[in-house]
């Protein structure tokens, strides 16, 4: 049976293509709010470093009524970190509405996604998106969707090919992009005319696929997912399948459904509503709710393997507790552990004789998100190099291999192709775009790490940088490390200009004057390429009557900052990030130049 009283769609897009902002126009639009639930931008984007960094890191689910009709809508990320949240949320949803920036044109995650919503057997409606903007290319950015639907194989979509025009900062969506409407009003018409109503078995005993999992302090795990067939009710016992056939019981404490930017309490539900269910304790992403005497067990969903790994420790250095409120190993392993309740593709592991734990998960920022998290709740830790995660098939040591895109202007094509090759990037496809040049690499995600901030700097900040896991290939050969050797110091105070500024001369310094640092800590990278331990401290001797350190003359450049993600990449072996709430510190793991030194002839 399908039911025409529901619509479940997921929004999916490249990052930065204005899914967000699209919903947010749309729950303004609906009249459906107090003026006060709806603050600022991206409300959807709740948590305070969603804000921050202006992504979405987690997929969300609001509902609206619209023409007597309740549209379930799902906010994905666009960033390919969480590309596999995206695809488990795309089977709660019928259809999936395609944003693309009508500048940037369809982009490596549009591709990726819009597969995955293919695949599952999603209805696509494209909307040409940020039509507003100067550079923006709408009929051109349209047949480049139409190309790539065909690429994918998506025939029976474009014979009946279902497009509109938008810009979500200005709120309105059209058929013509000459012609301005005042609402998003044709986007909504055309998702209840063109997406289909879930096909369900609504007299059928109760199944529900999990796609996603939430989690309370107070109730533990939340199973969320789209109910296929049956009722479910709440004070029931269901059977939950878990992998390898296995099924336990448990009753379902409470029930919930999608209401406007919450949830509701129900207390049952019919098959084609996605709803959330609490009082699973035991239950996965991938599992089936059943009716207790009709286990049967829908397709299970996977989890991607994790690709990259980081070690964790407690913070070490000689300002460790200064700044934070949890420092001990046992809270460092409490939260960790805790973030697998609902961080579905990270692992935890604790290494054997050792209070160090191995994360890992899908890349560079899906582990600095954690990392950021646990930094503004009051955490201290140290974290080791980026390291990615070999395997081994049939005999064969295999890596992780990214689909890298860059788009540079044409004219400083030359230093990118240079770094990519050095790290072993091959070109798979390169194309002109305006004044603009898209080169497409296959490279070792090794060969990755560090290297955004390399192509910014040899382009002068004008590379757009994107990519994604493809898959695992037998290892290829060394890829270069960093060029530069640091500056380390070789005491413990504060940093002083009349030190600093003699550094200066052959380095980029980390640090400025009344700095705190310590012995072993990283100040600055050297320009060449060795390891130096320097004394940033030194104060100038109190000749005539001169103050110390107010000597006129000196001019301090200002010190490189380095946010989480470029001092994670930024690191050798034999260093550490030292993260704390207010400050991110790189060391030596041997603070002692003594110490390093024995440890280097070891070998
Ligand atoms: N000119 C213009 N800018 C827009 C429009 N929609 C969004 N933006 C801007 O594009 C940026 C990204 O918008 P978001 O809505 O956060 O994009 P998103 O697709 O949700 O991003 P992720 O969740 O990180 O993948 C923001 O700076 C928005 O202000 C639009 O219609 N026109
Ligand atoms: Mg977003």
């Amino acid at each position: 049976m399908r039911r025409n009283d529901i619509r479940n769609i997921v929004i999916i897009a490249h990052v930065d293509h204005g899914k967000t902002s699209l919903v947010d126009c749309l729950l303004h639009q609906s009249g459906q709010f107090r003026e006060s639930q709806l603050q600022g931008d991206c409300i959807l984007d709740s948590n305070d470093l969603e804000r921050e960094r202006g992504i979405t890191i987690l997929a969300k689910n609001i509902a609206l009524q619209y023409k007597g009709v309740k549209i379930n809508i799902i906010d994905t990320p666009g960033h390919a970190d969480f590309g596999g949240e995206v695809e488990r949320v795309v089977r709660m949803a019928d259809g999936a509405v395609v944003l693309i920036d009508a500048a940037e044109g369809p982009m490596p995650q549009t591709r990726f996604v819009l597969s995955k919503a293919l695949e599952s057997g999603l209805k696509p409606i494209v909307v040409v998106n940020k039509i507003d903007r100067p550079d923006a290319q709408p009929h051109h950015t349209l047949e480049e969707a139409f190309a790539l639907l065909m690429e994918l194989g998506a025939d029976e979509h474009l014979e009946d090919f279902k497009y509109l025009f938008a810009s979500g900062r200005e709120g309105y969506a059209t058929t013509d992009p000459e012609i301005r409407t005042d609402s998003m009003q044709p986007l909504l018409d055309m998702v209840l005319a063109e997406i289909p109503g879930p096909e369900v078995e609504v007299d059928a005993p109760l199944q529900m696929l999990v796609t996603t999992l939430d989690w309370s302090e107070f109730v533990g795990r939340i199973a969320i997912g789209r109910l296929q067939a049956g009722t479910v009710k709440k004070g029931q016992t269901i059977a939950l399948m878990k992998s390898g056939d296995r099924i336990t019981e448990s009753r379902i404490q409470a029930l919930y459904v999608f209401d406007k930017l919450g949830r509701t309490e129900v207390d049952s539900s019919e098959a084609g509503d996605v709803v959330a269910i609490v009082g699973i304790s035991d239950v996965e992403i991938g599992d089936t709710i059943c009716h207790r005497e009709h286990p049967r067990a829908l397709p299970r969903l996977t989890v991607d393997e994790p690709t990259l790994e980081m070690v964790f420790t407690i913070n070490s250095s000689p300002f460790a507790g200064r700044e934070g409120k949890y420092v001990t190993n046992r809270q460092l392993r409490e939260r960790l552990f805790k973030e697998l309740e609902k961080n579905v593709a990270l692992r935890v592991r604790q290494i054997e004789n050792s209070d160090a734990f191995a994360v890992s998960g899908r890349g560079v920022l899906h582990l600095s998100v954690l990392i950021e998290n646990m930094r503004r709740e009051g955490y201290e830790l140290s974290v080791g190099k980026p390291q990615v995660i070999l395997r081994t098939t049939k005999g064969v040591t295999e890596e992780p291999f990214e689909s890298l895109v860059v788009e540079v202007p044409s004219e400083k094509l030359g230093p990118v192709m240079e770094l990519v090759g050095a790290r072993r990037g091959e070109l798979e496809e390169m194309h002109v775009r305006g004044d603009f040049t898209h080169a497409k690499f296959n490279i070792p995600a090794r060969g990755l790490i560090g290297l955004r901030t390399r192509l910014l700097n040899a382009t002068q900040g004008t590379a757009v940088v994107h990519h994604r896991y493809s898959g695992y290939k037998p290892v290829t050969g060394e890829v270069p490390h960093r060029a530069n050797g640091v500056y380390i110091s070789m005491v413990t105070g504060k940093a002083n200009a009349y030190s600093l500024n003699t550094l200066q001369d052959r380095a980029d310094l980390f640090v400025t004057h009344n700095d705190e640092v310590y012995e072993g800590q990283v100040v600055g990278e050297n320009a060449r390429e060795n390891d130096l331990a320097v004394n940033p401290t030194k104060e100038k001797k109190l000749t005539n009557m001169r103050a110390s350190g107010s000597d006129e003359n000196i001019l301090l450049k200002p010190p490189r900052k380095m946010d989480l993600e470029t001092a994670l990449e930024y690191i050798e072996d034999d260093e550490l990030v030292e993260v704390t709430p207010s400050s991110i510190r790189i060391r030596k793991m041997l603070l002692r130049e003594n110490d390093r030194r024995k440890e280097n002839r070891k070998g």
